[in-house]
Parts: structure tokens; C-alpha cells; sequence
């Protein structure tokens, strides 16, 4: 039987449906959302719930001892364009809350971690397209630093420790259920709920940035792969690469204008154009198909379906 897990974060774009995913295959009472505040009503009804601070660590123990948790997925973060406004409170959160989670795995009250990482690993002096596994990374944004600290010390974890800690580079994630909060890569959710309320976006990137990104239902299918996969199997512990798709902004307008003709986009880019130039715009995530089999499902086309079609049927 599957031995409680525990999502710190829960009600975030990725945590909320990595809840709801979860809870479906090992059943809601052994899935515990948690996060600082509470979430959507789909979210609180449908299991078990604990406000809970990631970053404290004795709140976090007691919570871990409590419901006698195994598996920890840390989704709790403050993404590049929110730590750029405030340094200090993204590193202290992005990395204590990674502290705490890999020092309970250290101690041996969990058995095993997931953590996030990000393309925000890279930076300006990375090869651009087909960003490789292991290549030249240099971010020069707070939350890119963070995450690439944060990589390491998974790895270091691993290594001295033999902590079980698993995690991938995710793109930009595009879904319809949750919004992204304070991300670069968040227009790309925006613009589907203004393709259909106002059939007009103004774009904070400029139209021919390309950025890899991915339709959430392949984010959490690669999440739940590489979590359940044989630990001989994953080579890499610091960060997978993770690729589905890259487009720009004026790419995502023409396949949002091929179901609503008439949307139309214009580019006011603001502080965010600068991050993004900073990141790859094409992932070589070869490694993470060959080491655990990883294929994504969804390209542009599919994920543009989706997106207006389940948007489509919600009240504004
Ligand atoms: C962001 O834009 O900050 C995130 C990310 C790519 O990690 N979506």
C-alpha cells in the first residue's frame, strides 16, 4: 500500500493538480495538501488538509511524524518574476524550505523527495537551442540562482547522505485549472483567458521570444514517471532536463487565431522580457527519455485545444 505522501505547496499552479492527480491514484486520505493558505474548494473537499509554513522546519517535522509521511513533493516557491522584486524573500524561501525537506530525508523521517527545479538554471552565456543536460549555466536571476543552488544541494544530499531526491527542469506550465503566480513564462495561461474574454492580449514579451514550455498533464505524468521510477535508473541527481514544445508569443497567437480568428495580440514588453532572454528557447532532454522513458503527449496544437475548450465551458 502506498505510504502517505505530503505536497508542501499544494495550492500553487503545479502543487493543486499534482493533489488532485495523486489522490486519484493512491486514494485522497493518503495524500495530504499543505501550504500557507487554502486553496480552491475543489482542492479542500477533496482530502486532507494542513496549513503549514514550508520554512518551518519544527511545524513541518510535526506534520511529517503526525500522519507518519514517506514521500515529500516540495512545490512551495517563489517564481523569477516575483524573486526579482524580493531577493531576499525568495532565497530564504526557495532554500529553506529545500533545507528542511532534504534534512528530514537526512534524519530518515522520509523516505523520499521530489523538488522542482527549472530552465531558470541557465542563463545568458547557455547555448540557446537544444539546451544540453550538461552544458555552461550562469543564471543571473534571483530565482534562477536559487534553483541552481538548489540543484547542487540535492545532489550533495544524495551523494553524502544517500538521500532519495528526484527532480526535473520544468518549462514554463501551461493549464487550465490553476493560474501561475509570478512566473515569466505565465503569459502563455493568460493569454488563452483573454483569447476568450476580451479576444485581445497585450504580451509583457516581445513576439518572437520562444521559450520551452508544456501542457500540465505531461508536467505531472512526467513528475509521477520519474517518482515511481527504479532508483538504479536515474542517473541524474540534481535536475532532468524536461522538454515538450517552445514557442513564441506571436506562435501561440496564430494557433489561438486558427480557433478564434478574430483575437488579436500586440507586445508591451516590460522587466520579464529581460529574464526571459536569459533562458533557453529549445531543451535537449534526450537524457530524461532514455534513462526513465519520458515522451510528452502535447504540442502547441493540443494544448491550444485544451486550453479553450476547457476554459471554454467555465463563468468568467
Ligand atoms: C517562471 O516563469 O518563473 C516559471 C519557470 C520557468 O520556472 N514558470
Amino acid at each position: 500500500m502506498q505510504k502517505p505522501i505530503l505536497i508542501l505547496g499544494a495550492c500553487g499552479q503545479i502543487g493543486t493538480e499534482l493533489t488532485y492527480e495523486l489522490r486519484k491514484k493512491y486514494g485522497a486520505t493518503r495524500v495530504i495538501a499543505s501550504d500557507i493558505r487554502e486553496g480552491n474548494e475543489n482542492l479542500m473537499d477533496s482530502g486532507p488538509f494542513e496549513l503549514l509554513d514550508a520554512t518551518d522546519y519544527n511545524a513541518l517535522e510535526e506534520v511529517v511524524a503526525y500522519y507518519e509521511i514517506s514521500e515529500v513533493y516540495l512545490m512551495a516557491a517563489m517564481l523569477s518574476a516575483t524573486a526579482e522584486k524580493f531577493p531576499m524573500r525568495a532565497w530564504n524561501l526557495n532554500m529553506n524550505s529545500l533545507f528542511n525537506v532534504l534534512n528530514l530525508a537526512k534524519e530518515k523521517k522520509i523516505d523520499k523527495v521530489f523538488w522542482p527545479s527549472s530552465i531558470a538554471v541557465f542563463g545568458p552565456n547557455t547555448p540557446t537551442d537544444n539546451t544540453p543536460q550538461n552544458t555552461i549555466m550562469e543564471p543571473n536571476t534571483v530565482y534562477g540562482i536559487s534553483k541552481q543552488s538548489g540543484e547542487r544541494w540535492c545532489n550533495y544530499y544524495h551523494q553524502k547522505f544517500g538521500v532519495d531526491v528526484r527532480s526535473l527542469r520544468y518549462p514554463g506550465l501551461i493549464s487550465h485549472k490553476t493560474m501561475p503566480g509570478g512566473g515569466t513564462t505565465d503569459y502563455a495561461v493568460e493569454i488563452y483567458h483573454q483569447a476568450l474574454s476580451k479576444k485581445a492580449y497585450t504580451c509583457f514579451l516581445n513576439k518572437d521570444t520562444k521559450l520551452p514550455m508544456m501542457f500540465m498533464d505531461d508536467a505531472i505524468r512526467a513528475t509521477l514517471l520519474l517518482m515511481e521510477s527504479d532508483p538504479k535508473d536515474i542517473k541524474i541527481r540534481s535536475s532532468y532536463n524536461l522538454a515538450a514544445m517552445s514557442f513564441s508569443p506571436e506562435e501561440i497567437a496564430k494557433s489561438i487565431q486558427t480557433r478564434i480568428p478574430d483575437f488579436k495580440i500586440d507586445y508591451k514588453p516590460d522587466f520579464r522580457q529581460e529574464i526571459a532572454d536569459s533562458w533557453p528557447n529549445s531543451i535537449d532532454d534526450s537524457q530524461t527519455r532514455s534513462d526513465w522513458g519520458w515522451k510528452p503527449e502535447f504540442d502547441l496544437e493540443r494544448t491550444t485545444q485544451e486550453m479553450l475548450d476547457n476554459l471554454g465551458k467555465k463563468p468568467n
